[in-house]
């Protein structure tokens, strides 16, 4: 018994369905591609099955419920998802899962998504958020300014430490390990994160607060225990690479009432999902996934201005994505990341406003004048930004910015 997927026009309760926003790319009627979509996503398959009961179909089938050129909304009931058990995971296998490969559709890319309160409430959100990484830092109003430690991989943990140090007298509020360093020989992850502990304490005893994200991305059966150990050795923030990890990472550690400091979500690989403009998944959903898993601070892109693939218009929606009051969760801080010096700190800042984490790696190392010198540049440039002045006149009295916007001049 074969039944019909297509709902066009019909209304579907945001608080009964997960809606989904697909942008689909096919040779056959869109009609047809997107019922083949609804079905297999979660009754059917590719011919009428015996098994397949109307009330079944009628419960837990998925319904298109627009289609605008290639834009398709499917509403999947919230029947079909195993919260408790399934999580993220499950959550995927839905709404991201097959569909990707079938042969009537030739691309296909998940563009947003929606879940209902119910579903919503199973999950922590951040334990911190923007304004509890704010508090930490003593920081309410500027934008928080970091750096990557560089080079990536190689450091020592005491030249690793000393970079944060150098980072921090240079006016720093964040700095974080790079998304490849993780416990590898030359840099064990208990001496990096001692010895870094000793910098950020250093520094607070002469007036400055800083927080550093040391990286324990692992094996899933690893994090929590990995977590918890770099808490006891002084680490004031985590970091984890999500789509590596898992997004049950992030929410394992949020959940974890013994991790006590603020998670920073770096999102690695996602260029494989996000970069493609008709397949794949853009980085909203996965915005909203780790927000919902509980990250306190994301990387967003950098609006087009960066060293990465991005784009202003949807790198925005991935910062209003962090900020949405809707969904009942605390705000995430956005960070801008990949390629940033500063010349570029006015263009990100009249982008995505005052209320994110502008990170520099090479922007910040690359300095003539090394770290500190660096982090004082980036700082500058933050500052200025800040009080409406413009980079090239605040350098004509800040060396270190002058020297800055000499070496990469701005965009
Ligand atoms: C930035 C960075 C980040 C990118 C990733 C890097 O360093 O540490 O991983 O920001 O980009 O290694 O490239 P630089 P995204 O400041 O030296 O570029 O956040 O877009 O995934
Ligand atoms: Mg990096």
């Amino acid at each position: 018994m074969e039944y019909s997927y297509l709902h066009l026009g019909e209304k579907a309760d945001p608080d009964e369905y997960v809606i989904c926003k697909y942008r689909i790319t096919t040779n056959l009627p869109m009609e047809k591609a997107a019922e083949s979509l609804a079905a297999e996503q979660s009754t059917g398959t590719w011919t009428g099955i015996s098994t397949l009961e109307k009330d079944i179909f009628q419960k837990y089938g998925g319904k298109v419920i627009d289609i605008n050129e290639n834009l398709v909304e499917v509403a999947f009931p919230t029947d079909d998802f195993s919260i408790e058990v399934g999580g993220v995971p499950q959550i995927l296998s839905i709404i991201a899962g097959n569909l990707f490969g079938l042969h009537s559709i030739d691309k296909i890319r998940l563009e947003d998504v929606s879940f209902p309160k119910a579903i919503r409430e199973c999950f922590p959100g951040p334990k911190f958020g923007a304004s509890g990484l704010r508090n930490i830092l003593d920081r309410p109003e500027r934008p928080l300014v970091g750096t990557i430690v560089k080079p990536k991989i190689g450091l020592s943990p005491k030249d690793t430490a000393n970079y944060v140090y150098e980072s921090g007298k240079g006016g720093l509020t964040n700095s974080k390990d790079d998304e490849t360093l993780v416990d590898q020989n030359f840099c064990p992850i208990q001496d990096r994160t001692v010895a870094i502990a000793e910098s950020l304490d250093r520094l607070e005893s002469e007036g400055h607060k800083m927080v550093h994200a040391i990286n324990i991305s692992t094996s899933g059966h690893k994090i929590l225990e990995i977590g918890e150990k770099v808490q006891s050795w002084g680490a004031k923030q985590i970091m984890v690479d999500v789509l590596t990890c898992g997004f049950a990472a992030v929410q394992a550690l949020a959940e974890d009432r013994s991790i006590k400091v603020p998670i920073h979500v770096h999102r690695t690989m996602h260029g494989a999902m996000t970069r493609d403009p008709l397949h794949g998944i853009a980085m909203l959903p996965i915005a909203k996934l780790c927000r919902m898993c509980g990250g306190d601070a994301l990387h967003v892109g950098t609006l087009g201005i960066g060293k990465m693939e991005g784009h202003r218009k949807s790198d925005k929606d991935n910062i209003d994505a962090c900020f949405d009051p809707s969904v009942g969760y605390k705000e995430v801080m956005p960070v801008c990341s990949g390629g940033v010096y500063p010349g570029v700190v006015d263009k990100i800042i009249k982008a995505a406003g005052n209320n994110v984490q502008i990170q520099a790696g090479g922007g910040v190392a690359g300095h003539p004048g090394g770290v500190r010198k660096g982090a004082m540049g980036m700082s500058q440039a933050v500052d200025a930004v800040f009080s409406g002045i413009d980079l090239n006149e605040y350098a004509k009295t800040h060396d270190e910015l002058r020297v800055a916007l000499k070496m990469w001049g701005s965009k």
